[in-house]
């Protein structure tokens, strides 16, 4: 049984990454049971939610011409456009109807700003802004982290890997998981991971 240091982070389990939804992760509805099950678990849990401006400029529709699931440079980075998802107050941001929220303290928002996207948990996609979870979670004690969600190689990925690097002992559920998988992007996030010390089930 996980004790008083160790905290659940539920990444993004979000209508629009479930099966019908504008960025559909495949098989993203069946890991909500799994993870309800594990919040029983848990004393301390968190849920992330992509929270984006319709005018959001990691959404395709917001570069003419430009299609989704291509990249464009951004002053940070290279960045994955993305079909229009998880906007703010849609039905596609709610959690999964079936995911219990009610056990979870905390609930964090992302991407909310229109100029930089924020796959992370703890830090926006310029590596350095951050969203104050470490805070949160430091302030309250918790040392180790379980991740699950979505997706597996963007979300998921990236907050175990910055986790890990804050100092956390992060163990990520893999079979209450799933990924988008572009381009190889689930391969190379599992083996970022591996190569960090993070636990893989
Ligand atoms: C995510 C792409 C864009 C995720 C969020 O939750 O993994 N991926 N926004
Ligand atoms: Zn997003």
């Amino acid at each position: 049984m996980p004790t008083a240091t160790e905290a659940l982070i539920v990444i993004d389990v979000q209508n629009d990454f479930c099966p019908g939804g504008a960025l559909a992760v495949a098989g993203g509805d069946e890991i909500v049971s799994g993870i309800n099950g594990l919040m029983r678990d848990y004393a301390t849990i968190v849920l992330t939610q992509d929270w984006h401006p319709a005018n959001h400029l990691s959404f395709a529709d917001n570069h003419p011409g430009a299609t989704p699931f291509s990249l464009i440079d951004m002053p940070y980075g290279p960045q994955v456009l993305w079909p229009s998802h998880c906007v703010q107050g849609t039905k596609g941001a709610e959690f999964h109807p079936a995911l219990q929220t009610n056990p979870a303290q905390l609930v964090i928002r992302k991407g909310f700003r229109l100029e930089i996207d924020s796959y992370s948990a703890f830090f926006e996609n310029d590596r350095k802004t951050p969203t104050g979870l470490e805070g949160y979670l430091k302030s309250r004690g918790v040392t180790a982290l379980t991740l699950v969600g979505l997706a597996t190689d963007f979300c998921v990925a990236y907050s175990a890997l910055d986790a890990s690097k804050l100092g956390f002992k992060v163990t990520v559920r893999g079979e209450l998981c799933r990924a988008i998988d572009l381009d190889g992007s689930l391969a190379a996030a599992r083996s970022q991971m591996q190569a960090a010390g993070i636990a893989l089930t």
